[in-house]
């Protein structure tokens, strides 16, 4: 089987019925939902809190009741993927563009539980550009303070314009020489005016499942 979707499967099993759910973004995601979607079908009540529109339109098609993740206080669990993670279980999101309410939805979920496949652990982040979610408004002034920081932000773009998150905001694109520590550099991004959110989650995570090509899975 694929290690996205034994991932994503995997944490299904830490579903419980009657929790409210938050619903990450991305292709491993995907495979939860799918999962979620059938055990609605045979009676699982849950509702799920989509961190994007993307994954709305996934679960609405999967019959998966769902709330707004604006009506929630708390979640039980969250699941969702990530582009990079390190044996601390420090993350870097954001390459699906939903970084700033899948932060959200985790940090006022009771469990957050990561699914990746196994290229996606890695020593140490920064290898993948960090995204970072800046305001519109005056983004090359924000663009020149984060490359303060060591990196080369680049705008992310789609068919020549400037890609929008679900939030109306730009996200640019950081690549690091290498990312040491995520979490004062995550303090610090998050310190400059027009920086809305960025990719790295510190702290948070409490359970990572990696699916392997071998068929394996390691939970962490
Ligand atoms: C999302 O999951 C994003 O934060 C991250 O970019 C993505 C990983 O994508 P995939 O599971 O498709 O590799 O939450």
């Amino acid at each position: 089987m694929d290690s996205k979707r034994l991932a994503g499967e995997a944490a299904v099993n830490y579903v419980e019925d009657g929790m409210l759910l938050g619903l990450g973004t991305g292709s491993t995601v995907y495979w939860s939902l799918q999962k979620i979607g059938e055990l609605v079908q045979s009676g699982l009540r849950i509702r799920g809190a989509p961190t994007s529109a993307e994954t709305e339109k996934i679960a609405r098609q999967l019959g998966i009741p769902l709330i707004a993740l604006s009506e929630v206080s708390e979640l039980d669990l969250t699941i969702d993927g990530a582009d990079e993670v390190n044996p601390d279980f420090q993350l870097i999101k954001g390459g699906g563009g939903a970084l700033l309410r899948e932060k959200m939805a985790a940090s006022i979920s009771r469990r957050f539980i990561v699914v990746v496949d196994n290229s996606k652990y890695v020593p140490a982040l920064g290898q993948f550009p960090l995204p970072v979610e800046v305001v519109p408004f005056g983004w090359q002034i924000t663009r020149r303070q984060i490359s303060g920081f060591g990196c080369e932000p680049v705008l992310r773009q789609v068919h020549g314009s400037p890609f929008v998150t679900d939030n109306g905001n730009y996200i640019l694109d950081c690549q690091f020489a290498a990312l040491e520590a995520p979490e004062e550099l995550h303090r610090q991004l998050n310190l400059i005016p027009g920086v809305v959110e960025n990719g790295l989650f510190v702290n948070m995570a409490d359970m990572v499942i990696i699916g392997a090509s071998d068929g394996s899975i390691e939970t962490k």
